[in-house]
């Protein structure tokens, strides 16, 4: 029997359209759908390799247990029977000796499992998962929502007369998107692209503002302060609909321009013909970009600072502008899935790294759900917006301070390679006493774990993507192929899991399907089947209305948006936008100054791999074999280094090598690492571990929660000091 399945690929957060032809129960071909409206037929490597991921003789099949010491490699073929009743008599055990909270988990990007191990771990009594969030749109989202009661994070590029790109990189990170961004510019849309890094989007701009690597703080300041000062901002919207504004006047006046010409390295004519061309553009919007979210302390102080701009320039919810979508309202969305209010109160208080960073944990989100809930009927999850802080979770793994976390389940998530400080992640998994890994492959991570199970991917299960369940829109993708060998579905698992620890009740859907029916039901489709709305609509988009705070009010404690922030004061912040200077750079430890002249930016996304994803994989392999440094040829010059030559990248947290790309793109005292580095070839056990510490840019980053953002906790990636040096003799 041959049939044509409508799948979404799930390699990046775009989710483009494909077309899956099936033969007997096998997948003959996964090609672009040219009907899809994001991405009309095309494909990136990524999606181009789907067979070649579905397929790889690399790809874990069976669950393991390890049966040597942790980290052998020593790993034994078990059931699915014998892991779970394992693990959940492992997990019984460590609760009653140390009570739920001991249990944690670990998440990566927009996966899809969300709700459900938010489900699971709300049954069981615990509050500590933790993902890379912070560092990962949080700190943005929810300083946004804080300020007018959601992310206005859908940004109308089509009908905007200027775009400000601040921090991203869509030609590399969003490709569909940067196809839009080009269509509107053909329109004549003003882009605006801010980023230390002549990046492939920068090519694109109309002006370019080359910032020094997490100054955007104070670039933010300095265009409130041109705008408030010149009386460029819309009155209006500012006296009827904002609270704050007076302050917020007062606050920015030593924000100069002039003073941030010094920390950004851009003049202060080109801030203010910057500022200026922002304000005078109506509409304009500000997309999101992952960068200032990664400078660590100041991070959430920054994003006031735009959300500000936003505001005051009159762009907030109107047409062309910063859209800002809402719950989907008929959809049952992630939140209402997740069945929070079983958490205790006792729970939550225990949550790790609550008592510091409040914003987004219970503290925080608590407040924002009542302000939510209040205006939109819905909140946002506390998957990803109310988390466990992964800087204080691994400290408390390795001391057992303020208790003991005892066990952890990574689940879509290679923890040693993508979060900062990879030496002490590695000590916390070690040091604990139960560590199961659900993924694709054997990851450096996964070699640590006690069980490791295989993982269905997205063309072996149905997929509904909600934007982390904070969009107004919905993408589904159906199962192409039932599980091949005896993958599973993350859903599954949490569901197995939980029906084992007396969760039966809560879970009455027996396949992904149904519990994606169930979801759907409240539309009102004419469909029988989950497959049938995939077949039939593939997408539900909530219809499409702009200034909804004219009729509801602001989701804010004074139903306004707040200039100066309510929820911040209560939270014990510093309620208006104010300069922080990152916790790595020069300025911030002049004493390091001379060891580390150089400039760190340990990030930025780049072709054709997705984070730690797809290394194995030959033909995207082939296409990008290792890892690379940019250095501008001064630099390069200087120490004697030739391009593809290994350099030694070093900050006073450690060392690590990747080759050299001699490049303009960046300045001359600023190094661009790449992320994600680990080696599938390499020897598969401890400590080489694939070659977790030798390219890993994350061996060299700190994680001092002393250093992370206040309000989030983000840890810093984007400018640290440091220093490089050919590595002579190294292959
Ligand atoms: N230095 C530095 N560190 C960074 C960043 C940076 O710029 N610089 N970026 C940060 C950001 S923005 C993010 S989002 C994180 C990303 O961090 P991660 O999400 O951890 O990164 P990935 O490598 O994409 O995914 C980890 C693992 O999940 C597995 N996986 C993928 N999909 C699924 C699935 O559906 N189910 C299961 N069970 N497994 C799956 C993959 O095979 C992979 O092994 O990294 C952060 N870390
Ligand atoms: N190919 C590919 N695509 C991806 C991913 C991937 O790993 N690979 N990851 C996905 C994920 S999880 C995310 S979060 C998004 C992120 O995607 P983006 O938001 O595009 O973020 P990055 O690509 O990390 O970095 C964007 C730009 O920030 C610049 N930058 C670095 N430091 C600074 C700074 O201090 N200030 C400013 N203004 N800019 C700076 C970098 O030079 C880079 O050009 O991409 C998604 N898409
Ligand atoms: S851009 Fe590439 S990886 Fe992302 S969804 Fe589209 S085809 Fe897949
Ligand atoms: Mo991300």
């Amino acid at each position: 029997m041959s049939e044509v399945k409508k799948v979404a690929c799930h390699f990046c957060h775009m989710n483009c359209g494909m077309l899956a032809s099936v033969e007997n129960g096998v997948i003959t071909k996964v090609t672009g759908d040219p009907e899809h409206p994001f991405n009309q037929g095309a494909q990136c490597p990524r999606g181009v390799s789907a067979l070649d991921h579905l397929n790889h003789p690399n790809r874990l099949n069976y669950p393991l247990k390890q049966v040597g010491k942790r980290g052998s490699g020593q790993f034994e073929r078990v059931s699915w029977e014998e892991a779970l009743d394992g693990i959940a008599a492992r997990l019984t055990e460590l609760k009653n000796t140390y009570g739920a909270e001991t249990l944690s988990s670990l998440g990566g990007t927009n996966r899809t499992d969300d709700f459900a191990r938010r489900r699971f771990f709300n049954l069981f009594g615990s509050p500590n998962i933790a993902h890379t969030a912070p560092v990962c749109w949080i700190p943005n989202f929810l300083i946004e929502a804080a300020s007018y009661g959601w992310a206005a994070f859908d940004p109308e590029i089509m009908n905007s007369r200027c775009v400000v790109i601040w921090g991203h990189n869509p030609a590399v990170s969003y490709l569909p998107e940067m196809r839009g961004l080009l269509q509107a510019k053909a329109n004549g849309t003003k882009i605006i692209v801010i980023d230390p890094v002549f990046s492939e989007t920068a090519a694109k701009a109309d002006l370019w503002l080359p910032i020094r690597p997490g100054a955007d703080n104070a670039l933010a300041l300095a265009w409130l302060n041109v705008i408030i000062e010149e009386g460029l901002y819309d009155f209006e919207f500012v006296n009827e609909w904002t609270v704050g504004f007076e302050e917020l006047s007062e606050r920015i006046e030593e924000y100069t321009p002039e003073w941030a010409a010094e920390k950004t390295g851009i003049s202060a004519e080109l801030i203010r013909e910057a500022a200026q061309i922002y304000a005078a553009a109506k509409p304009a919007c500000i997309q999101w970009g992952v960068a200032t979210d990664q400078f660590g302390r100041g991070s959430s102080a920054g994003a006031q600072a735009r959300a500000a701009l936003r505001v005051i320039c009159g762009n907030l919810d109107v047409p062309g502008g910063d859209v800002m979508p809402g719950p989907h309202p008929d959809f049952i969305t992630d939140w209402e899935m997740e069945l929070n209010d079983l958490l205790s109160e006792e729970q939550r208080a225990k949550q790790l790294g609550a008592d510091k960073f409040k914003l987004n944990t219970w503290p925080g989100y608590q407040i924002l759900t009542d302000n939510m809930v209040r205006v939109w009927g819905k909140s946002i999850p506390a998957e990803w917006f109310c988390e466990a802080n992964a800087p204080v979770l691994f400290r408390s793994m390795v001391s057992s301070k303020p208790y003991p976390v005892k066990a952890c389940i990574v689940l879509a998530n290679n923890p040693l390679i993508s979060y900062a400080n990879s030496k002490l992640v590695y000590q916390a998994l070690k040091s604990l006493d139960l560590l199961v890994v659900m993924d694709y492959w054997m990851t450096p991570s996964a070699l640590l774990a006690d069980y490791v199970l295989p993982a269905a991917s997205w063309l072996e299960r149905p997929v509904m993507t909600t934007t982390y369940g904070v969009s107004d829109w919905l993408i589904a993708s159906e199962r192409a192929i039932e599980p091949m060998f005896e993958r599973k579905t993350d859903v599954d698992f949490w569901r197995e899991i939980g029906c084992r620890l007396g969760q039966a009740e809560y879970w009455p859907w027996k396949s992904d399907e149904e519990v994606f029916k169930y979801r759907l039901e409240p539309i009102g489709l004419d469909v029988e089947t989950y497959e049938e709305f995939v077949q039939c609509y593939r997408m539900a988009f909530a219809p499409r209305e702009y200034r909804k705070y004219q009729e509801r009010g602001l989701a804010t404690p004074s139903g306004k948006v707040e200039l100066k922030s309510s929820i911040l004061e209560k939270l014990g912040y510093d309620p208006l936008p104010h300069y922080v200077e990152p916790p790595f750079s020069s300025e911030a430890k002049p004493e390091l100054a001379d060891d580390y002249p150089l400039t760190l930016i340990a990030g930025g996304g780049f072709m054709p791999f997705f984070h730690s994803e797809h290394r194995e994989i030959t033909r995207i392999r082939l296409m990008k074999p290792y890892p690379r440094v940019a250095i501008n040829p001064v630099l390069a010059d200087k120490f004697g280094i030739k391009a593809t030559d290994w350099v030694w990248i070093e900050t006073p947290t450690g060392r690590i090598k990747q080759k050299a790309l001699i490049t303009n793109a960046v300045a001359p005292d600023v190094v661009q690492a790449e992320r994600g580095w680990w080696f599938p070839e390499k020897a598969l056990i401890d400590p080489e571990l694939m070659g977790a510490f030798e390219s890993n840019i994350n061996v060299c980053l700190d994680d001092d929660p002393n250093t992370c953002d206040e309000a989030c906790g983000s840890w810093c990636t984007r400018a640290v000091m440091c220093r490089i040096s050919k590595a002579e003799g190294e292959d």
